[in-house]
């Protein structure tokens, strides 16, 4: 009989705060906190049809927590039988006095993209369906919310259910095929419903914050013909191809005694471990000598590294050429202050994710990657009843026996 209770809206200062309190005891937990204004109907029972009522939240000792519009969930919004939305004024003490409050009745509190998995029936062949919704308020691009939108439709649903149908019949060829297809999809998903990471790297004045804006179209990065300028991590969302890229620009890296650009170079190499893409930046003018050699180090052996020869406009075709040919990484050559190149690189950060069909069905959570993996390996054992179970699961969210 648990009660789930999970912010729809960011607990941070804003204009309306969103709660949704959802599961079979929801009613009688919003009835003991909630109190309609005088004069107007709105018991939890009354509220049935999308009809809304306009209250208070009531804490503990009598006090009131805040003023609420509360609105009955339909069925058909996907999160089960029994729940409500109830719309706050927001802001921090508000969205978490209301979260208090509910957890003090015993609500377990969750993420709201939980929310749909829990509230959907154990075993439902919607659970697909209900986990692209849970995600679609975290796209963070609208190519990734036109592929959750349409697994939220149905579109990865119906090809697991045939799959299933397949295996049943005894189609093992064809549903494996169709396994293969579904989990080439994968990769390329999580890179546009989750984002990539590129962290840009390089010697002093390389051209790095020229290249973080241009990439980010913004002139959010603080260019200076000067070196030293940038000296803390500055980050920022670049859309590439309708794929999320989250960029770093980060300080030079070079020997220097200054203590507070010691810092930004010690940070910028710790980026440089992290996940995704490193992008070195290299002057062309000042050639590969200029390559701070704790990059060369440290990024050798990495196959996620590319390098941007810049400054093109001044080193001319041939000299950036000759500089990229003697570079350990895969180069693209151009021009981070004219554009020259700067697409070439974007359509490589972006990646497969760029040519990800975002109508059709898609594999877009561990979960699903997981089941799916295991069908196709027993496929190809030949095993059609464990086969079937897998395909089972990823279609129900419910773990196959054993
Ligand atoms: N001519 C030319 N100048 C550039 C190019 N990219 C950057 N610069 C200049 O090089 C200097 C250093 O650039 P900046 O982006 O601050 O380098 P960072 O230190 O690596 O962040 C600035 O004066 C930029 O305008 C380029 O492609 N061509
Ligand atoms: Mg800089």
């Amino acid at each position: 009989m648990t009660v789930y209770v999970a912010l729809g809206t960011p607990l941070a200062p804003g204009g309306i705060g969103v709660l949704l309190v959802v599961g079979p005891a929801a009613r009688e937990l919003l009835g003991r906190v909630f109190r309609p204004l005088p004069g107007r109907r709105g018991e939890p029972a009354d509220l049935a049809g999308g009809r809304i009522s306009r209250g208070c939240l009531i804490g503990a000792s009598g006090e009131t927590l805040d003023e609420v519009l509360v609105r009955a969930l339909d069925p058909a919004e996907g999160l089960g039988p029994e729940g409500y939305e109830i719309d706050g004024h927001g802001g921090i003490a508000c969205g978490r006095g209301a979260l208090t409050l509910f957890e003090s009745l015993g609500a377990v509190r969750v993420d709201a993209s939980e929310l749909p998995l829990l509230a959907a029936p154990p075993g439902s062949p919607q659970a697909t369906r209900a986990e692209a919704r849970g995600l679609l308020p975290a796209a963070m691009t609208l190519r990734a919310a036109t592929l959750l939108l349409a697994q939220a439709d149905g579109a990865l649903q119906e090809v697991l259910a045939r799959a299933s149908r397949l295996v049943e019949a005894g189609g093992r060829d064809e549903a494996f095929a169709e396994v293969e297809r579904l989990l080439a999809t994968a990769e390329p998903t999580r890179a546009l419903v989750h984002g990539v990471d590129a962290v840009l790297l390089g010697a002093p004045n390389s051209g790095k914050s020229t290249l973080f804006n241009r990439l980010l179209d913004s002139e959010r990065a603080l260019v200076d013909p000067g070196p030293g300028t940038t000296r803390d991590v500055v980050t920022g969302l670049a859309v590439l191809d309708g794929v999320p890229v989250r960029l770093a620009d980060t300080a030079g890296v070079s020997a220097t005694d200054h203590p507070v650009e010691k810092i930004g170079v010690a940070r910028s190499l710790e980026r440089a471990r992290g996940p995704g893409w490193r992008v070195v930046v290299v002057d062309a003018l000042a050639g590969v000598g200029s390559v701070p050699g704790e990059l060369v180090r440290g990024l050798e052996a990495n196959a996620r590294t590319v390098a941007f020869v810049n400054k093109i406009d001044l080193a001319g075709r041939d000299g950036a050429a000759s500089v990229a040919r003697k570079l350990p990484w895969p180069a693209v050559e151009g021009s981070a202050l004219t554009g020259e190149g700067v697409d070439s690189l974007a359509r490589m950060l972006a990646g497969p994710a760029r040519s990800v069909d975002s109508r059709g069905p898609a594999v877009f959570t561990p979960r699903q990657e997981v089941h799916l993996a295991r069908a196709r390996e027993l496929l190809a054992a030949g095993d059609l009843a464990g086969a079937h179970r897998s395909i089972q699961s990823a279609l129900t969210g419910v773990a196959p026996p054993g």
